[in-house]
Formats: structure tokens, sequence, C-alpha cells
């Protein structure tokens, strides 16, 4: 048996990643691909809850390292029971963002060590990481343009544009580190030609 593949998307708010990833799961299901859809953080009942912590209004003040240790805990609990069973089956996972969230939100948005993440993550994932990520960009004006009509905002939503414009800064820094497995997608374009970008990317997969 193959192990299956396993693709991350991620970007600022408003790059499009809900939408593109209605076009992967429907695309990998036409090549009889079996596709576990997940999301970070999340994707586990435990996981859920940790989210709810880190993202509620409720929930007054959270120290930066804090916030850091609960998405690592989340993901130990995803990568070790749903993401690796899944890949060792040889069903495929798309998660809907993973650990360069981390490196871009608590890294280069908080102004947590990049070392300290790292370490963590040498701990949770030891060497694995994605075979793909998808990395959408957008300039944070147009990402937020796009969400604006939402009603309610997220913890982390909350936020600045300073703080948001650092955090794509962290991404594209990123892609720049790693870019045989992060790919930067122009996302600022129609929904149909960012879809056109990412099928290149899932054609030589
Ligand atoms: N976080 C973290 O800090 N550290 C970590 O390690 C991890 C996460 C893993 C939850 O993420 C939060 O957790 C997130 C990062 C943090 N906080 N923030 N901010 P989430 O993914 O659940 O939430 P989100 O970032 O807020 O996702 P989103 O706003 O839903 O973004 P999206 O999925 O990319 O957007 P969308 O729903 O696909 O599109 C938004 C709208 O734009 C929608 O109306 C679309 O129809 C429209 N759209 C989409 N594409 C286009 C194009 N190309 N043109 C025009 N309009 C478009």
């Amino acid at each position: 048996m193959h192990r299956g593949k396993f693709i991350t998307i991620d970007g600022v708010e408003g790059a499009g990643k809900s939408t593109q990833i209605d076009f992967i799961c429907n695309y990998l299901a036409k090549k009889n691909i079996n596709v576990i859809l997940t999301r970070e953080p999340g994707g586990t009942e435990l996981g859920e809850k940790i989210r709810a912590l880190l993202l509620s209004t409720d929930t007054q003040s959270m120290s930066s390292d804090t916030e850091l240790l609960l998405m690592f805990a989340a993901r130990n609990e995803h990568i070790k029971t749903k993401i690796m069973p899944a890949l060792d089956k040889g069903d495929w996972v798309l998660s809907d963002r993973f650990t360069d969230a981390s490196y871009a939100y608590q890294g280069a948005g908080r102004g947590l060590s990049i070392e300290r993440i790292a370490q963590l993550e040498k701990w949770v994932l030891q060497d694995f990481t994605p075979d793909v990520t998808l990395l959408l960009d957008v300039p944070v004006a147009l990402g937020m343009s796009r969400v604006k009509f939402r009603g309610h905002k997220d913890r982390i939503e909350l936020e600045t544009n300073d703080f948001f414009n650092r955090v794509r800064d962290g991404y594209i820094e990123r892609s720049k580190q790693f870019p045989k497995r992060i790919k930067l997608i122009d996302a600022s374009t129609t929904p149909e030609q960012t879809t056109e970008q990412i099928k290149t990317i899932l054609q030589i997969l």
C-alpha cells in the first residue's frame, strides 16, 4: 500500500482557502483519491476544544507562549490520531492550515522566537513535513475586504493590520526558506485564476 500525500493550505485571512479547498477535494475525488479534509487548530475532538479556547473572544487574555503551546498541543493530537493513521492507510490528507501558520502568526505576528517554535516542531513532528503547502498570498487589505461582511470576528481576527502584515511577511519568508515544499500562489486574482495555479501544482504531485 502506498502512503498517501499530505497537502496543507495556508495564508492570511480572506486569501480564499475555503474556496480553493472545495476545488481540491473535487479534483482529487475525480481521480479516485480518498481525501480526508481537516483543519488546524482543531481536526480532532480534543483539538476542536482547544480551537474554541484559542479563538473565543471570551478568552480574555492569553500569553503568546500559551497560544503557541496550545497550537502545538492540538497539532500533536491531530498528527498522531488523525493525520498519520490516514496517510498510513493510503488516504490523502488536506489540512486547512498547519505548522507554517505557527511560524507566521506566533513567530512573525506575535514575535516569538523562531528557534523555540522549531523546538516544538521537532518534538511534535520530528522530521515530518507536508508533501506540499499551497500558500495563498494576498495583500492584507484585499483579504480583509473580502471578509468584511462577516459579523463576528474571533480573538485572533481582532488583531491589527500591522500584525497581519507581519504574518504575511512571515509566510513569504517561509516560502523563500522552503521553496520546494511551499508553493507561493498569487491569490489576489479571480478564484478561477487561483484554481488554475493550484491545478498545475497538483498535476505534478
Ligand atoms: N492560527 C494560528 O495563529 N497559529 C496556528 O498554528 C494555526 C492557526 C494553525 C483560524 O484559522 C485562526 O487560527 C487563524 C490563524 C490562527 N486566524 N486568523 N486570522 P481559520 O483558517 O479557521 O480562519 P481564517 O484565516 O479566518 O479563514 P478565512 O477567513 O475563512 O479565510 P479563507 O478560508 O482563506 O477565505 P474564504 O472563506 O475562502 O474566502 C473569503 C471570502 O472571499 C469569501 O466570500 C469568498 O467567496 C471570497 N473569495 C475567495 N477567493 C476570492 C477571490 N480570488 N477573489 C475574490 N473573492 C474571493
